[in-house]
């Protein structure tokens, strides 16, 4: 156990939750919590949902741009997951409903050179992803939480899920994917953090550990 993660079960907290039958599921040097800390750059965005798309492009046959009545018009999935911030916080048994970007992928022509995708979010936020992480069943482009449509600062109308992954790379606001042959680093991936992103293998950082307080969503807002 990390001595910052330590520090921060410690502190008791009434949002931080022990339960020895969700410890496997915990990666080192998270605090599982039961709020749900909001993290972003930037101001919340406002749309007019009347001209809001999600566009395609890079190496597909095709650039696609969709609205959002086309996406709901898509498959509806249901999905619950577990969610890891970097900041420490991991979040039990979540549930989103929202579109498999696997779904999305089967109406689009992907040319074969694709095989790393930036995931492109209002405002101007960028993260990316291997196209083969975004393959499995639990990726999903959500537009609900917990049964309800998403809240603003959790990033509606779309947000990205990707579960296996620390929470940056679900970008909030959710506006293009773009179809790369080479890989290039996002927001985060070019300050600091690391590339992959694996909360079980502990990648947070490419280098040195930031000088960002690892408990900064303690202080932050939650819903
Ligand atoms: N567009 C956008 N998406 C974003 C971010 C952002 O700054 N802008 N921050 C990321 C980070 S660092 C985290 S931890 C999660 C937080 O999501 P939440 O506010 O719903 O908890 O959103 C991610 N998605
Ligand atoms: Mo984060």
């Amino acid at each position: 156990m990390h001595n910052k993660a330590e520090r921060i079960k410690n502190m008791k907290l009434p949002s931080v939750i022990t339960d020895p039958a969700l410890d496997h599921r915990l990666p080192p040097g998270q605090v599982w919590t039961e709020r749900f800390p909001i993290l972003h750059e930037g101001e919340v965005p406002q749309y007019d949902m009347a001209v809001w798309t999600l566009r395609v492009f890079g190496e597909v046959e095709e650039e696609r741009v969709f609205n959002y009545e086309e996406l709901l018009s898509l498959p509806q999935t249901k999905m619950k997951c577990d969610i890891h911030c970097v900041t420490r916080w991991s979040k039990p048994d979540t549930t989103w409903e929202g579109v498999l970007f696997r779904d999305v992928l089967s109406l689009l022509k992907v040319k074969p050179t694709a095989k790393h995708v930036m995931i492109h979010a209002d405002h101007d936020y960028e993260t990316n992803v291997p196209l083969e992480d975004l393959l499995g069943d639990q990726i999903m482009l959500a537009h609900s939480y917990d049964g309800k449509p998403l809240t603003p600062k959790h990033g509606w109308p779309l947000r990205l899920i990707v579960p296996h992954l620390y929470f940056w790379k679900s970008a909030k606001w959710i506006r293009g994917f773009e179809f790369m042959k080479e890989d290039r680093p996002g927001f985060w991936e070019s300050n600091g953090f690391h590339n992959v992103a694996e909360p079980f293998r502990e990648e947070r950082f490419s280098g040195e550990p930031l000088p960002l307080p690892e408990d900064e969503w303690v202080g932050k807002d939650f819903d």
